[in-house]
């Protein structure tokens, strides 16, 4: 970091002027590793004479790391709820830098790579992130997170999100410490490093990468491949309604109407004609499909009104549509299936109660009804979670 730059920085804020980084490390049972990561962090700062802390969160360990990071010279908070984003949110609430800096107790990263990250600071990036991928060191990462847990996951978070970040798991980065505020961290497991992207890119920062290297972890991990991918996964899911309900729950919802449609309409597909069991097969995926759009529309409300969400296509539908025109819509698809129940009622009265050989068009009746009371229903549900909307 050069001399100028920091001097500026001192006239600007002079209470920072004395840490203007702080290197967060989370630790669970990390003795073989804490003193020489802490070690390493400070003369790293020291060298490149940037004003800086080490802060270490220590999440219980019963190895002596904290006594052992104290001594070599981090200032160590201790975070009893267990867990890697646990860790790093008290690790971030104590830190006092005007950047954060943030990697494992493991000695995988290398904190001589401080100034490189504060420097793509300094030239105006909001957040720094490390890209392992290229230089991970024989024996540092097993092959099927290298080549399938990593990779799978990234793409997804991508596909999702669109965050641009190659190794979203990355666990060197660094961050200008005001836009903790924005990022509004709240996950506490190894789910905290894609909740960082996330959030990030949903805040519009700007996002960098840095390739480093990777290197052959000491001690214990304490990662578990399917335990943690897994709640990588989950949290990815349940952020983003639009792929886990409405896209699938439209598929559904748009095949089974074409089925409907196809044996109503007795058209000849694969060169024979449907009939009442396909109808039926036809009218459950219409059913279920729409009842996991309807879930949809409201995680979807839910997340815009009470989780500070951004989803354009739900802000547009939600300023177009009002209740009334749910109500106006699900009345007239449930009275359509009332009317078709009262054509059979009558065709059956006129001949005398004799036996019924109308089951297309009560099972659509039954459909249709069942869609209308859904839409109408669903409806209100929107509208009651829009009450307290800011
Ligand atoms: N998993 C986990 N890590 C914690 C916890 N509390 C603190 N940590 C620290 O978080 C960091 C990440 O854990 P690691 O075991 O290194 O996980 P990883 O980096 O994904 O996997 P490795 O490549 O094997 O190092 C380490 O510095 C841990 O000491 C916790 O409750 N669970
Ligand atoms: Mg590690």
């Amino acid at each position: 970091m050069s001399a100028s730059a920091q001097s500026t920085l001192a006239v600007a804020d002079p209470p920072e002027a004395s840490c203007l980084v702080s290197v967060v490390i989370p630790c669970l049972n990390e003795a073989e590793n804490i003193e020489e990561c802490v070690g390493i962090a400070l003369a790293a700062m020291e060298k490149a004479e940037i004003p800086g802390e080490v802060v270490v969160a220590d999440n219980g360990s019963e190895d002596g790391s904290a006594e052992l990071a104290e001594l070599a010279g981090a200032r160590v908070v201790h975070e009893p709820l267990r867990g890697y984003g646990s860790a790093y949110l008290a690790g971030f609430a104590a830190a006092r830098g005007r950047y954060i800096v943030m990697a494992d107790a493991d000695l995988t990263y290398d904190f001589n790579e401080i100034p490189r990250f504060l420097a793509e600071l300094e030239a105006g990036g909001d957040m720094v992130i490390g890209n392992r991928m290229d230089n991970i060191h024989p024996g540092a990462m097993p092959w099927h997170h290298r080549y399938i847990g990593n990779p799978l996951l990234s793409n997804f978070l991508n596909l999702l999100f669109h965050t641009g970040v190659s190794d979203a798991h990355c666990g060197m980065r660094a961050f200008r410490r005001e836009h903790l505020e924005r990022l509004d961290l709240r996950t506490t497991g190894m789910e905290f490093a894609s909740e960082m992207v996330v959030r990030a890119a949903k805040a519009k920062l700007d996002i960098r990468q840095l390739p480093i290297e990777y290197h052959a972890r000491g001690g214990e991990s304490k990662l578990s491949s399917f335990r943690d991918g897994w709640r990588h996964l989950r949290f990815l899911i349940l952020h983003s309604p639009r792929h886990l309900f409405i896209l699938p729950g439209a598929v559904i919802a748009t095949v089974g109407a074409l089925i409907c449609g196809m044996v109503a309409a007795h058209i000849d597909v694969l060169g024979r004609q449907w009939a009442v069991h396909t109808l039926i097969g036809g009218s459950l995926m219409l059913i279920v499909g729409s009842q996991i759009v309807s879930l949809g529309l409201c995680a979807l409300a839910y997340a815009t009104y009470f989780m500070g969400e951004h989803d354009p296509w739900f802000e547009r539908m939600s300023r177009r549509y009002r209740l009334e025109h749910g109500l106006m819509l699900g009345a007239t698809v449930a009275l359509l299936g009332v009317a078709m129940v009262a054509v059979i009622m009558a065709q059956w009265i006129h001949s005398g109660f004799g036996n019924l050989v109308q089951e297309r068009v009560a099972i659509t009746a039954a459909t249709l009804v069942v869609l209308g009371t859904q839409i109408a229903f669903t409806s209100f549900l929107l509208s009651i979670l829009g009450l307290r909307r800011r």
